[in-house]
């Protein structure tokens, strides 16, 4: 089968909330061959006029890796169809078996034109804040190799940012929870993210660069979870939320 092929399952997949067969189980693909099948599912989103607007990382803290037994960062790409606002119901139908997680997003502030470092990093982003990702694999049970996910844009399939604070405001070190109707579900500390989250976007800027893409001013970038991710259904009201970042949240219908 070809990419184009496994890349229309895959998005397919995603349109109708009907999760399908590991590509793994049937054709070893490795991560080169899951890049290429993402990209194209992705160009198929922007031919119905979903807009890029930024990418997230994936499997930067140890607790997602040890939740979903894959152990390597990856990344993937987001839409504005995937953006949500807090003002707005998310619709369960929509999905497969959505998950939730808390995540700290940044917001590009100019073109990245470069492989940033810690020094130049803050030239590029200008805004934090405190985020929720839906991830929703389209392989059945959520279970999949680390090509799997690749080429399933690392399961991304909603988010919501919650306000934007200076850059200047503390990030590092905090403490990141999960609630569901009020209870904490999962907590963290942002440090889990790969000791500090801004090294997300040195990773982000390395990762584009490597594949000849960039980010522009507005877009976004997820730093990747901070704690396991919890299943989510119908009547919840999700919220993420950090003593210094302040809080987000998602009502699921
Ligand atoms: C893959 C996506 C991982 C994160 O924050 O680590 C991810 C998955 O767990 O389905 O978004
Ligand atoms: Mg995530």
């Amino acid at each position: 089968m070809n990419y184009c092929k496994l890349a229309e399952i895959l998005d397919e997949a995603a349109r109708s909330a009907t999760s399908v067969e590991q590509i793994s189980k049937s054709r070893p693909i490795n991560l080169e061959e899951a890049y290429a099948i993402q990209a194209i599912s992705l160009s198929r989103r922007y031919k119905r006029l979903e807009k890029f607007t930024g990418i997230k990382l994936g499997f930067t803290s140890r607790a997602k890796m040890e939740q979903m037994g894959v152990h390597d960062l990856i990344w993937g790409r987001l839409t504005d169809r995937m953006a949500y606002h807090e003002s707005e119901k998310m619709d369960c139908s929509e999905f497969i078996h959505p998950r939730a997680e808390p995540e700290i997003a940044f917001r590009v502030c100019k073109d990245f034109d470069r492989q940033l470092d810690h020094t130049s990093v803050f030239d590029y982003i200008d805004a934090v804040a405190i985020a929720i990702e839906i991830i929703d694999s389209r392989f059945k049970d959520f279970k999949f190799s680390l090509e799997d996910v690749v080429a399933d844009n690392c399961s991304s399939s909603a988010y919501v940012i919650g306000e934007w604070n200076p850059v200047s405001t503390d990030f590092r070190s905090v403490a990141i929870n999960l609630s569901v109707d009020g209870y904490t579900v999962q907590s963290g500390n942002t440090n889990a993210i790969l000791g500090d989250p801004v090294e997300s976007v040195i990773e982000a800027s390395r990762l584009l660069q490597e594949n000849g893409e960039s980010l522009e001013e507005g877009h976004v970038i997820l730093a990747g979870a901070a704690t396991a991710a919890e299943y989510i259904k119908p009547g919840q009201l999700i919220s993420a939320e950090s003593e210094s970042l302040g809080i987000v949240k998602l009502e699921i219908i």
